[in-house]
């Protein structure tokens, strides 16, 4: 495959940006390659510089739920942009939108727009904080919340661990507020979350991981979240980033049929642009400045480029019919992507709900980080440099989530059965 015009990029970019790279997964260093630079994108397909073809199954980490470039959103972007690209004041798109989630997302009464999904979450852990008044946040060990410092936390030895740094520049003492325990682990939860000396804000969960690859949780587990935290007066964060617009138009809460008080958004609610968005019950939105002294502030938040191709996405996945479409798609997919790996004999385990998908490569089953961290990583960087190399783009990571989209036919979706099926040949000859 010509890669000469990526290598020239990536020389180029690692001489003015960290690692030639915005985000670090992208570098590919986990699956042994060098990033190849994207020319353009347009349904499912990805072209990179050097005119390579790719049917995309990362689908920029989850917003492009209907194919790149749709030709509606890219027609909403164009009609907004002679208005005026931001404001810094409102704008009726704003609102437009504002009342479509809310009418979307179960649980939602108001919503704040920020700028990512990262700034989503660490405004809804500080809003937290600030309603409660008390500072502990609990996360799940392989849960990824974005990077704000008091996210990064690692799961240390032991089955309950107050947070370690997981990055320098990360201080002990913003990390001593945060506990990371096991996903899955109703045990741990209750002990935690009952535990007297801990004044807990929050807890902040996936709903469904797809940050150690995709682990759906039990339902009792995350029933019990819902019970304990009311009980117990905590804040239940949930952070829908991915699985917003994704599993549901409702996301997970409206799949599961389990409310959280706070839910962060990011991705599709921005078809393609910078959105995030946090929201929830109006009692505790209240507290948000200008309304309350909990402060937050963004000078693109609500920018109406963003605002106008998040409508148009919605519109769209809005229509009757669309979530069904794409969950027969996937189960489609997904069941002979698992007969494949069956026929191969390469140990795989697959873990998918609607169009999120992760195969890992392990005997056993993976339902939470420590059982994400068996998969063998090595197999996985060979099937990724396989199917790159085969026209199919996957995750440069095994633990992370490969979408299908709206715009993935089943030519699509056989021609990467089809790869699939060559490289697990090659993986159980090698
Ligand atoms: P951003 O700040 O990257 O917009 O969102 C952070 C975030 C928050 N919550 C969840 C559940 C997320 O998955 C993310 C970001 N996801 C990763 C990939 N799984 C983004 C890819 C990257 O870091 O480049």
């Amino acid at each position: 495959m010509k890669m000469d015009k990526s290598s020239a990029y990536f020389e180029k970019a690692c001489q003015v940006i960290p690692g030639g790279v915005n985000s670090p997964v992208r570098a590919c260093k986990s699956v042994g390659c060098d990033p190849l630079f994207v020319a353009s994108a347009k349904g499912c397909m990805v072209t990179d510089v050097d005119g390579n073809e790719f049917i995309d199954f990362v689908g920029s980490w989850g917003p492009m739920i209907l194919g790149h470039s749709h030709p509606d959103v890219i027609a909403a972007i164009c009609d907004a942009a002679p208005k005026g690209t931001s404001f810094g004041a409102p704008c009726p798109l704003e609102v437009e939108l504002a009342e479509l989630v809310c009418d979307s997302v179960p649980s939602l009464e108001k919503v704040r727009f920020v700028s990512s999904g990262t700034e989503a979450t660490m405004s809804a852990a500080r809003l937290a904080r600030g309603y409660t008044g008390r500072n502990i946040v609990v996360k799940f060990d392989g849960c990824y919340h974005g990077h704000a410092d008091s996210f990064l936390v690692k799961a240390g030895s032991g089955v309950i661990t107050l947070g370690i740094p997981g990055s320098p520049g990360v201080p002990d003492d913003i990390v001593k507020n945060t506990l990371s325990i096991p996903y899955n682990n109703v045990e741990i939860l209750e002990a935690t979350l009952r535990d007297a000396k801990l004044d807990i804000a929050c807890v902040i969960v996936e709903p469904v991981a797809g940050n150690m690859g995709v682990v759906v949780p039990e339902l009792a587990f995350l029933q019990k979240l819902r019970d304990l935290t009311s009980e117990l007066g905590i804040v239940l964060i949930f952070d829908e980033v991915i699985t917003g617009f994704r599993l549901a138009l409702g996301g997970a809460q409206e799949r599961f049929g389990i409310l959280p008080d706070l839910t962060c958004l990011g991705k599709i609610i921005g078809g393609g642009l910078p959105v995030g968005a946090y929201g929830g019950r109006k009692e505790i939105m209240d507290n948000i400045a200008p309304d309350g002294p909990v402060y937050q502030a963004g000078t693109l938040s609500g920018n109406p480029l963003a605002m106008a191709a998040g409508l148009a996405m919605l519109k769209i996945v809005r229509q009757a019919g669309f979530y069904d479409e794409l969950e027969e798609k996937s189960d489609w997919f997904a069941t002979r992507l698992a007969a494949v790996a069956a026929t191969a004999q390469v140990p795989t385990v697959l873990n998918r709900i609607g169009s999120m998908m992760t195969c890992f490569f392990t005997e056993t089953p993976v339902t939470d980080f420590e059982s994400a961290m068996k998969a063998d990583t090595e197999r996985y960087a060979q099937h990724f440099r396989q199917m790159i190399s085969s026209g199919v783009w996957l995750a440069p990571s095994q633990f992370e989530a490969a979408f299908v989209s709206a715009a993935h036919d089943r030519n699509h979706l056989k021609k990467a059965l089809d790869m699939t099926e060559s490289s697990f040949k090659k993986i159980s000859e090698s």
